[in-house]
Formats: C-alpha cells, sequence, structure tokens
C-alpha cells in the first residue's frame, strides 16, 4: 500500500468559545471560525482522517516526505518528521499529531479494528474527569469562587466522578492570586463532599513559594494532583517543590521536547506523574513510547486533553494512565452536542463518568463528510 494523496480541507463553522492571549479557551459570543480534515489516501483507496486548526502551511514539507510511502511506516514516516522539526519548522508537535493520528486512523479502517485494538487493548471504557476552563469575570460564568463550587455540584449531577479546576490566569482580572485559587478549591470540596477526587491546574507562572503553598493548601482540601503550577522551562523549580509536598505534580504539559523531557522529568523526579496528549508530543506513536517509558519506571503517567488519539492511547494504557481529561466545560457553553463535523461525539460519559473505547474502524469517528464540503473555505 502506497499514499497516494494528502488533502487539507478548511471549513467554516459557527463557534462559541474563543481563546484569551495565554491560550486558554473561554465561553465568546457564537463567530465564524474554522476547522481542518487532514486525508491521507492510499493507492488502494482506503483513506484515514485527522481534524486540526489549519495545517494548510505544512503541507509543503509533509507531502513530498509522505507521497509514495507505505502508510503503515507509521515510525518511519514520524522520525523522518521529526527530525526535520528544529526551530520555526511548520513542522509543529501539532502537526505531527495530524499526520500520526490519520495514519492509525487508516491502518484502523483498513484492518477494520480500532486503534486501541491494533495498540493493544487494556480496557473497554476509562473514567473520566471534568476539566473547568479557566476562572473568567463573567456573570454566571466561573468568576467567583462559589461559582465553582456551584458549578461542580453541576458536574457531579451529571456523573462525574472526579474533576479538574482550571482557575484564574493573566488576563483575567485580579489574576494571578494563589489565595483566591485555594478559595475556589476549597469551595468545590466543600459542595462536592470526600468523595469526589480534586485536582488543579491553576496559573502557570507561580513562584516556587506560591506553588509550595498550594500544594500545602491542597494538601489539607485532600485534592489528588497539581499540574503546571510554575514555568516548567525550570525542572529544578519542579524537583525542589516535588521534594517537600505529599501532594502529587503531574507534569510536564507544555515543556518543548516531547519522549526526551518526560525521560529527564522521572529521572530527576521533577513530577510524581508524568503527562503526555498526543498533541503535546506529535502523535499517537510517540505518546505510547511515553507511556511505556513510565511504566518501565514504575511512574504513573497521564493523559492530557480530550483528543480521540488520547483516548485510545488511554484503553491501550497498562497501569501507567488512569483519567481522560473531559472538556474543558463551562456553564455557558454546551459538551454534550458533538461539533456539526461529526455525527456523535468523539467521548461520550455515562452515568457513572466512564467513557467508551471509541468502536468504529480506525478512531472511530463519525464524519459528517456533507457538512465539511458544503462549508469548504478551500480545498
Ligand atoms: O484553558 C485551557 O485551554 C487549558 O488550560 C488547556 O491548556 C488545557 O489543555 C490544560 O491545561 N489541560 O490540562
Ligand atoms: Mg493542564
Amino acid at each position: 500500500m502506497k499514499i497516494s494523496e494528502i488533502r487539507v480541507e478548511t471549513f467554516r463553522y459557527t463557534s462559541d468559545k474563543g481563546k484569551d492571549i495565554q491560550g486558554h479557551g473561554h465561553p465568546a459570543e457564537p463567530h465564524e471560525a474554522q476547522q481542518a480534515m487532514l486525508t491521507i489516501v492510499s493507492d488502494e483507496g482506503v483513506c484515514g482522517y485527522s481534524f486540526r486548526e489549519d495545517i494548510t502551511m505544512a503541507m509543503g514539507l509533509v507531502r513530498p516526505l509522505l507521497l509514495g510511502e507505505d502508510p503503515f511506516y507509521r515510525e518511519r514516516i514520524w522520525q523522518n518528521l521529526y527530525q526535520r522539526q528544529r526551530e520555526g519548522s511548520a513542522l509543529t508537535d501539532r502537526v505531527l499529531d495530524a499526520i500520526d493520528q490519520a495514519l492509525w486512523d487508516l491502518a484502523g479502517r483498513a484492518l477494520d479494528q480500532p486503534v486501541y485494538r491494533l495498540l493493544g487493548a487494556f480496557r473497554d471504557k476509562v473514567p473520566a474527569y471534568g476539566s473547568t476552563m479557566c476562572g473568567d469575570d463573567l456573570d454566571g460564568g466561573l468568576n467567583t469562587p462559589q461559582a465553582y463550587g456551584d458549578f461542580a455540584l453541576q458536574l457531579v449531577a451529571r456523573g462525574y466522578k472526579a474533576i479538574k479546576l482550571h482557575t484564574w490566569s493573566t488576563p483575567m482580572p485580579g489574576a494571578p492570586d494563589p489565595k483566591r485559587d485555594i478559595a475556589a478549591c476549597a469551595a468545590v470540596r466543600e459542595a462536592v463532599g470526600p468523595d469526589i477526587v480534586l485536582m488543579l491546574d491553576p496559573f502557570h507562572y507561580y513562584t516556587r513559594q506560591e506553588a509550595l503553598y498550594l500544594g500545602r493548601e491542597l494538601e489539607k482540601l485532600d485534592y489528588y494532583w497539581m499540574e503546571e503550577p510554575m514555568d516548567e522551562a525550570s525542572v529544578s523549580s519542579y524537583i525542589w517543590l516535588t521534594e517537600q509536598l505529599d501532594l502529587q505534580i503531574c507534569g510536564p504539559e507544555t515543556a518543548k521536547g516531547g519522549l526526551k523531557t518526560r525521560a529527564e522529568w522521572i529521572v530527576r523526579n521533577a513530577a510524581d506523574i508524568s503527562r503526555v496528549g498526543t498533541g503535546d508530543v506529535g502523535g499517537i506513536t510517540p505518546m505510547m513510547k511515553i507511556v511505556h517509558l513510565a511504566e518501565a519506571f514504575g511512574v504513573q503517567c497521564e493523559s492530557h486533553g480530550s483528543s480521540i488519539g488520547n483516548l485510545h492511547a488511554l484503553c491501550a494504557m497498562g497501569i501507567a494512565g488512569q483519567f481522560h481529561e473531559r472538556g474543558l466545560l463551562h456553564p455557558f457553553t454546551d459538551y454534550e452536542t458533538p461539533p456539526p463535523w461529526l455525527n456523535a461525539l468523539p467521548d461520550p460519559m455515562d452515568d457513572e463518568g466512564f467513557v467508551p473505547a471509541p468502536q468504529g474502524p480506525g478512531l472511530g469517528l463519525d464524519i459528517n463528510f456533507d457538512y465539511i464540503r458544503d462549508n469548504l473555505v478551500s480545498g
């Protein structure tokens, strides 16, 4: 089998979410936005698909490397792309992720098997945690500690057995403020009681002392983990923090360097729990290497983000990973309706807080091809 064509089709949809200057998602007035579908076509007619915000820019680099390749040579393709990633390249980890996920999708469609079974299945459903958006200043939104407590009750009623708060970050008024973060964490613990698992993902540029303060307060509130309270470029700060807390520190999430960075964090004890998402490291292929690296060191490894690729990886992780991050959730936005380019939600959750492994061939996305064709921007 050979890759015969690579297409990127960019299409319009109406979004009710926007991003602030730090890249955090928030509710927004409905507005036109764009999404792109990557299609990798084989000479035997089988295709693989994945979705990303626009990756057209990288295609000039990608096409010559992929055309004519056997789509089952995922490792060779990934290494070829990775070795061309240096500073300034359009081949970002997110581009590599889109390609790798489309190749896994193609393989699954060719073999009529879901990706998690090709990876080596471990389980058929995973527990989810409800991951809130960052704090804001919207009436009825996530604007006060009490608002977090009220929203947490709604999440528990929906079936979540675990919740992660993203609290206030710049540029929100009053942020950053570790005391207000802890007030929100306390309001949530007070609202949901002792049996719900809770985590915190606060402002990412606190000082060591502020992060230590957060950690010590979270221990009193029986929180499970904290992630990215400081700039992840400072591994020494994370070693310092992890040494002093019983609370588990989870990371790295946004630090560059994929497998190698995670290896450094594990051997230097910079976090208790490792962390990886397909978008952070360039796909399912490198994500599984990190999962197995963590397993080799007896370290837990938690999945970052709600990508369908993460869900397959999670269903193929042994002891290393526990939760699917479901969200981001907010009182004003609806996570239960699929986006218009899909006919079904990729990560539906039952009333007990479990997300099933996708059972369709490949990634198992139920794509609304008519919607995409009718809303093309270019292609
Ligand atoms: O606000 C956001 O978009 C999140 O913080 C985002 O970065 C999210 O991916 C995250 O940190 N999850 O753990
Ligand atoms: Mg995070």
